[in-house]
């Protein structure tokens, strides 16, 4: 009775090691002496997720009665993409026994950390987008909105990376190696889904004209359930993603019936689906694998949502009134024309009805306004996967441009911008038009971004609809990315104003009257330290890179690319090199600088740029007139984990695109709230934190985006910049000279011939503002206290960017839901 409810669910150090013990006995088939790591940090995971599993049942049967009482309207989240990072150490979190976990493994002899630690995380994501996908996740469950997200469970996430002779080596990564004691796999629960083929129009019993699908093949989606539990426990959301399989009984024509290994080949072709996630944060042109991805998780997940309705008795009319569903960028915006034929072909609604609830039911997320990362498929491939929905997407178009011609008479140029089908060379089905069409409203990821959107890459379409357009600028949630990740500075900041900011981030305001308190800045000082010598440890461990902790940590982690500007901060640490070359006496503030982030398997420029941060790390760190005063350390394999370890390591965040070029960025969030000062360009989100912590606080440099404009419309010329600046000129002779290289002319010359001659990133024309501001930096870091008071007051004015603001503004604006 009651010792056997407390091996379940109790919360006293006593109830967690015995649960511990018994779950490394009956789950595990161990006993301590002849468990590994792996063993002991499994057997931890099922003893947590056994004190989840009473909130997740919990929150079912209240969804039940709420749904039958059709009280509630339920938002699916639909993203190709979520990046949860490890969830032993956040469920201990949001549980609220992370304390009490500690004290039990202690009893046992064991090291909290050190299991924590032992978890492979699901990288099931690129970077900000998946990121983003699993932020929303936890402030969702938080706030209390009852939401399912919706995605691929990848067998390969993303790949591990590697450093070899200074190259990215990219690994397979084996994720579920290991096991995963978080997933619940659902197979009654799968669905079907069919690919290629052709249809066949014909009248039914009344006359009415319909449409038959006839698939070349069929593939069975496995849902995978993974609990998410807000902060204090309130409810418990579901994270589904869906494995692809074959589908048992197979007997369509073309299919040889008997054939064992044509079978079995079948399997492991229908397998493929979720096999890996494609490493690109930018789509290629053609990949029909990706398109049978999109359509595949897309598929599962609406007509998962039509049978929980069913179940609970809602007929499919009702639909938009029990589900919102978001759509995380264009990849599952096939979803429109999805929807449509569920509920058209399949569950006869009348075409006019049917395009009322996908409208309603839709919105849709946009974070790009690079023209060419506009997803859009030719019109053949797409017809030859999904002939169906080719049909779909030309009615919803027929009817559309009727609108758009009624709405601009005779502008036949308007149309064809406007048209869902790009008909200038090659056909496209272009989707972020399907989106803009088949959604209620179309939202942006920060200020600056939703305008240029507006007035750009959607400009058509914003003429049109302008009621549709939306800004939600992003945020992260407070507890990932402070509590859990820099205790320090969470037991630092609730000592002073309680711990109410970490549901309620604007609260971190009461901070304000502390900065310019000498006792505190001290304290705060030592914890930014303390987290320092953690990472300086990491670094060393990781790259073999002695680091000084009292150095001024300047760390730049994200995706390579060459929008986003790592080599510009390659070329202020060879300036600084420069000038201790030549003046070795001089007094310069010691920084170390530390890179982070996967380039794209394909993308040969940014692979480019890891090797010249590693070729320089090697010049530098070993130069004896350099004195150990600058040091630069590429971590490999930036993922969830290592950016827990560095975000609260930072003294300084580098967020330095070219203006007009990141949507909105999540990083410059996460070193800012945990005490790290911005240098930046008014890019993406840079812009409104800023706002937030005041102009003062922010060291700001570069053009703006209509500088920006202004200079291409007029013609960069690289050259100019580099014949009148001496210390550019120096630097990039440097790199060309093969000072980096042994003497290797030719290895940077891709690099340096782009920026000489056609840089759409205009690094040079932003050179010297950005050395001036750096410089800048380090006066200031000089002066320690007023560094401690800004980057209090950083913290303390962060309240904006938690995610559980951005989901609020989904709620009200979008959404229309209202938390429970
Ligand atoms: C599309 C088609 C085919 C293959 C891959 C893709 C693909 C995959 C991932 C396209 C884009 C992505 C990821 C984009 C992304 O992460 N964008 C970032 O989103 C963040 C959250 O809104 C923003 O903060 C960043 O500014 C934005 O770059």
């Amino acid at each position: 009775g009651e010792k056997c409810r407390n091996i379940r669910t109790g919360s006293s150090p006593d109830d967690i090691a015995q649960a511990f013990l018994d779950n490394l006995y009956y789950a595990q088939g161990r006993i301590p002496v002849l468990a590994t790591r792996n063993d002991l940090y499994m057997a931890l995971a099922y003893t947590v997720r056994d004190r989840l599993a009473a909130r997740w049942v919990a929150q079912m049967q209240q969804f039940r009665r709420a749904e039958l009482k059709k009280s509630i309207k339920v938002v699916c989240y639909l993203s190709a993409e979520f990046l949860p990072g490890p969830h032993l150490g956040n469920n201990l979190l949001n549980l609220g026994i992370y304390d009490e976990t500690r004290q039990a493994m202690e009893q046992l002899g064991y090291n909290l950390e050190e299991l924590i630690d032992q978890e492979t995380e699901p990288g099931l994501g690129n970077g900000g987008l998946g990121r983003l996908a699993s932020c929303f996740m936890d402030s969702l469950s938080t706030i209390v909105v009852p939401a399912f997200g919706y995605g691929i469970r990848y067998e390969f996430g993303i790949f591990d990376q590697e450093i070899r002779d200074g190259w990215q080596v990219e690994i397979t990564d084996k994720w579920l190696k290991l096991g995963n004691p978080w997933e619940m796999p659902l197979p009654e629960l799968c669905q079907e889904v069919k690919l290629g083929g052709h249809t066949e129009h014909y009248q039914d019993g009344q006359g009415r004209s319909r449409v038959r699908w006839i698939p070349a093949g069929v593939v069975e989606g496995i849902p995978y359930d993974t609990p998410i539990l807000g902060y204090g426990g309130n409810i418990c959301n579901t994270l589904r993603l869906w494995k692809a399989e074959a589908v048992e009984s197979f007997d369509f024509q073309d299919f040889n019936v008997g054939n064992y290994y044509a079978a079995v080949e079948e399997k492991v072709k229908s397998e493929t689906i979720t096999k890996v996630l494609y490493p690109n944060d930018e789509p290629e042109i053609g990949k029909m694998l990706r398109l049978i991805q999109e359509y595949f998780f897309v598929s599962c997940s609406l007509q998962d949502m039509i049978r929980i309705g069913k179940m609970l008795g809602n007929s499919p009319e009702c639909f938009d009134q029990r589900y919102v569903a978001q759509l995380n960028d264009t990849h599952p915006s096939i979803a429109v024309a999805e929807l449509m034929r569920l509920l058209v072909d399949e569950h006869d609604v009348a075409w006019e009805k049917a395009w009322e609830i996908t409208q309603n039911t839709f919105g849709y997320t946009n974070h790009t306004l690079l023209p060419e990362a506009l997803e859009k498929w030719p019109v053949e491939l797409f017809g030859q996967i999904l002939p169906r929905h080719l049909e779909i997407v030309y009615e919803i178009n027929r009817r559309f441009l009727d609108q758009v011609r009624l709405a601009f008479p005779g502008d036949e140029e308007q149309a064809a911008r406007l048209s869902l089908i790009d008909e200038s060379g090659c056909r496209y089905v272009r989707m972020a038009h399907l989106a803009c069409v088949g959604c209620h409203a179309v939202n942006g990821v920060a200020k600056l971004h939703s305008e240029l959107l507006k007035s750009e890459v959607l400009r058509d379409f914003h003429e049109m609809f302008p009621e549709k357009f939306h800004n939600v600028t992003n945020g992260v949630t407070p507890r990932r990315w402070m509590a859990l990740s820099n205790p320090r500075l969470a037991a630092l900041i609730s000592g002073v104003i309680g711990d109410g900011w970490i549901t309620q981030l604007d609260e971190l305001r009461k901070l304000e009257p502390f900065a310019d308190d000498p006792a505190f800045q001290e304290k705060w000082r030592r914890v930014k330290r303390e987290n320092k010598n953690d990472l300086a440890t990491l670094i060393l461990n990781r790259t073999g890179v002695a680091v000084d902790p009292d150095s001024l940590f300047d760390i730049q982690v994200k995706r390579l690319h060459e929008y986003k500007r790592q080599h510009l901060n390659v070329l202020h640490i060879i300036t600084l090199y420069a000038r201790l070359k030549r003046y070795p006496a001089s007094d310069c503030v010691p920084r170390t600088f530390v890179f982070g982030g996967k380039a794209a398997p394909g993308y040969a420029m940014a692979k480019l740029i890891i090797k010249l941060i590693n070729s320089v790390a090697g010049v530098v760190n070993t130069d004896p007139d350099i004195r150990g005063r600058l040091n630069v350390a590429f971590l490999p394999d930036f993922n969830v984990k290592t950016g827990q370890q560095v975000y609260p390591a930072a003294d300084l965040s580098e967020q330095i695109s070219l203006a007009g070029e990141e949507a909105s960025g999540t990083g410059n969030m996460k070193f800012s709230m945990n005490g790290a000062l911005t240098i930046g360009t008014l890019d993406g989100a840079n812009v409104e934190i800023r706002e937030e912590v005041g102009a003062e606080n922010f060291f700001l440099f570069g053009l703006k985006v209509d500088e920006v404009e202004e200079l291409k419309a007029r013609g960069y010329d690289p050259r100019k910049y580099y014949d009148s600046n001496p210390a550019l000129r120096e630097a990039i002779d440097l790199i060309r000279s093969g000072h980096f290289s042994g003497g290797n002319a030719q290895l940077f010359a891709p690099l340096v011939d782009l920026l000489m001659q056609r840089d759409n990133y205009m690094l040079f024309a932003d050179y010297q503002p950005y050395i001036d501001c750096q410089d800048r930096v380090s006066a200031a870091f000089r002066d320690q206290q007023n560094w401690t008071r800004m980057s209090i007051l950083n913290v303390a004015r962060m309240g904006k960017f938690s995610s559980d603001r951005a989901v609020r503004e989904y709620c009200d604006m979008i959404w229309k839901v209202q938390p429970v």
